[in-house]
């Protein structure tokens, strides 16, 4: 049984699927798609992903993409311990908050603000031709196009507002869930937490802990994350150090623009 996991640091969808592989207690062997180098746009790896996107899982030789299907499926083939609620109700509410995560935050807002804040300085160190190859890499003509005004315009551009929003409604919402219950889904930790907190995590690593300095609950359900065995496997032993020191000392650097934008709401 091996399993076989291409993936980047920086990769939030990536980070999900690590922990969730974490938690399960499974070795796994990594192929490192360096998503800021263009890695991506390989011919080789477009026959696992034609997206260009990380992660992609092979588990005994199949293949499988989409980050929530692979939890879903990795939860499926190891189900101890289990991430799932036994209840369907439950699971329901689980795949609610899974889908809020693909819908409401990876559907632009956690690429809007990283680059805007961060990742845009980090390409400009790129050769210019090489940046070129990057900017015009993606096969999705409106992703290229959104890609290119982030890197291009930052928060002067017109995704930064909508995106900051959008994060601070989504830790808003965790805010009154996790008021009521301990984990997402209700009583127990499950792919619903799993989903989230490589987006906390985002937001940690970019200096921006501002987004539940007023959330106690998203404060606790975090420390709460952290001090599980499987955090530090998933997430920083993955991030290069350089990049590490680009993501908290650019969005320290972003951190006015985006409290202008929290207080105008
Ligand atoms: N829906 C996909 C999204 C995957 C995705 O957007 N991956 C990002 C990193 S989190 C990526 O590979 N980006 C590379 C690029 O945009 O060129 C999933 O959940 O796996």
């Amino acid at each position: 049984m091996t399993i076989e996991l291409y993936h980047h640091g920086s990769s939030v969808c990536a980070a999900k699927v690590r922990l969730c592989l974490a938690e399960k207690g499974r070795d796994w062997h990594g192929h490192y798609i360096d998503i800021l180098k263009g890695d991506q746009f390989d011919p080789g790896y477009l026959k696992l992903n034609p997206k260009a996107l990380v992660p992609t899982l092979v588990h005994d030789g199949r293949v499988l993409t989409e980050s929530t299907v692979i939890c879903e499926y990795l939860d499926e083939v190891f189900p101890d311990p289990p991430l799932k609620p036994a209840g369907p109700y439950e699971r329901a509410v689980m795949r609610i908050w899974t889908k809020a995560v693909d819908e409401d935050l990876h559907s632009g807002p956690v690429g809007a603000l990283t680059f805007c804040a961060s990742h845009r300085y980090v390409l400009r160190r790129l050769p210019e031709k090489a940046l070129e190859a990057f900017l015009g890499g993606n096969p999705d003509p409106v992703k290229r196009a959104r890609k290119r005004r982030w890197v291009e315009q930052g928060f002067d551009g017109p995704d930064a507002l909508g995106a900051v929003l959008a994060y601070d409604k989504f830790v808003g919402a965790m805010e009154t869930r996790l008021a009521q219950v301990p984990w997402l889904a209700g009583q127990t930790f499950t792919l619903a937490d799993v989903g989230a907190v490589p987006y906390i995590v985002r937001l940690d690593m970019l200096a921006m802990q501002g987004f539940w300095r007023d959330r106690p609950h998203v404060a606790e359900w975090f420390n709460r994350i952290n001090e599980r065995p499987s955090f530090q496997p998933a997430f920083y032993q993955w991030i290069p150090d350089d990049l590490l020191d680009d993501l908290a000392s650019n969005g320290a650097n972003a951190w006015p623009e985006v409290e202008a934008i929290l207080a105008k709401g």
